[in-house]
């Protein structure tokens, strides 16, 4: 059985863990070698929009949080870096005033991007630097950025630092005394206001961890996303897969910006297997994150049924959608034109109970 799951961060990487245990793996190590040659083989394509370069280190959040986690790495409490992690090197860069002190780096995982940028600054492509970053952690799953090409996920907003003061940053997230604040449109603070844009476009990190996406969203826009093309792989894992599932990751700022890349969301409308998503909210509400705010910026709304007809049918009346079936937590209702709809409690509380959400999504389009 080879499964291809398109998958953000957190949500797209517990769903994962679920993916192995289902296929009888250990959710937190290597594929087992007699299952590779049964031809069991899970792929993971990844968003790289939340990507971002910090400190001259390249920070790729939704394929670390994918690594770590299914090597038994992360910090499952955080929600993302390594567990028994030390901050002294984020400790140094604040006491420099260095950019960007809201958004912190352990010194483990600053291994990792130092490994990566360094792969990156030599010439190889994205695609291998994570598979060579896969040797080191086996994480039993293919791991394939979407894209090899730049993509970043910006959000355009009211300009906060017109027609306020810079003090309405919010609270432990301004630079502290001392710290120049070198990140863009705030540290505009010195020009006049009369001078500053009315709205301006954050880089997704800055929206989401610096300001937990209080600043209402206008537009949620994948940069570079028009001129990217799908990484080596992408494409044929869509094609030579038995079954395509879409995790319940975000289904804007993760699934949407690798649904944003030329050929991919074509590929998944064309593909032989069956296309199933679970959806990430419960009761009306992302279990975790503001997947509710980025799907009222583009106009859906925040319930199952909502991300189930954004999603939208492959088959039946114009086909111009991805899904044949789609998975909601129990107790809610979704009625998706032309897509079978399955409930199942949707809580990955552990490997094993996600094993049992991968087997629901079997069941609903029998394979
Ligand atoms: P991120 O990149 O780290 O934000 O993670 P993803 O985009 O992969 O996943 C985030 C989404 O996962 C959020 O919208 C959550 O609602 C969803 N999520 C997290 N835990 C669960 C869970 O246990 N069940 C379901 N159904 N969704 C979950
Ligand atoms: N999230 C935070 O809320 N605060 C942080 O300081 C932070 C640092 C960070 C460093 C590396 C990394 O891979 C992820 C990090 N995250 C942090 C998580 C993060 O960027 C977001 O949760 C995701 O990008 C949203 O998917
Ligand atoms: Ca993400």
């Amino acid at each position: 059985m080879k499964i291809t799951v398109l998958a953000g961060g957190v949500g797209g990487a517990k769903f994962l863990l679920g993916v192995k245990r289902q296929l009888g793996w250990d959710p937190f190590g290597p594929a087992p070698a007699a299952r590779q040659a049964a031809a069991d083989a899970v792929t993971a394509i990844v968003n790289t929009g939340d990507d971002i370069r910090l400190h001259g280190l390249q920070v790729c959040p939704d394929l670390d949080s994918c690594l770590y986690t299914l090597s038994g790495e992360a910090d499952t409490e955080r929600g993302w870096g390594r567990r028994d992690e030390t901050w002294t090197v984020q400790s140094e860069l604040r006491g420099y005033g260095a950019e960007a002190p809201w958004f912190s780096l352990g010194d483990k995982d600053i291994a990792t991007h130092l490994m990566r940028t360094r792969m990156l600054d030599a010439g190889y492509r994205l695609s291998d630097v994570t598979a060579a970053l896969s040797d080191r952690w086996g994480p039993g799953v293919k791991l394939l950025p979407m894209t090899d090409d730049r993509v970043e996920t910006h959000v355009v907003v009211d300009n906060p630092a017109a027609n306020t003061s810079a003090d309405d940053t919010p609270a432990g997230t301004e630079p502290t005394a001392g710290e120049a604040d070198f990140s863009e449109p705030v540290a505009a603070g010195s020009t006049p206001a009369a001078a500053q844009p009315e709205q301006v476009a954050l880089h997704f990190q800055e929206w989401w961890v610096r300001y937990r996406a209080e600043l209402p969203p206008h537009a949620i826009t994948p940069i570079g996303a028009d001129a990217a093309t799908p990484a080596p792989g992408v494409l044929e894992a869509i094609a030579d897969a038995d079954l395509i599932l879409i995790a319940p990751s975000n289904p804007v700022v993760s699934v949407g910006i690798v649904l944003a890349v030329p050929g991919i969301a074509d590929a998944i409308r064309v593909a032989a297997a069956p296309v199933v998503a679970v959806s990430p909210l419960i009761g009306g509400a992302p279990v975790r994150g503001y997947a509710d705010k980025c799907l009222q910026a583009i106009g859906v709304p925040a319930t199952a049924e909502g991300v189930g007809r954004h999603y939208g049918s492959r088959s039946g009346a114009g086909g111009t959608g991805l899904l044949d079936g789609y998975l909601i937590a129990e107790g809610d209702s979704a009625d998706v034109p032309g897509v079978r709809v399955g409930t199942a409690p949707l809580l990955m509380s552990d490997p094993d109970a996600t094993a049992e959400m991968v087997a629901a999504c079997r069941k609903l389009v029998g394979v």
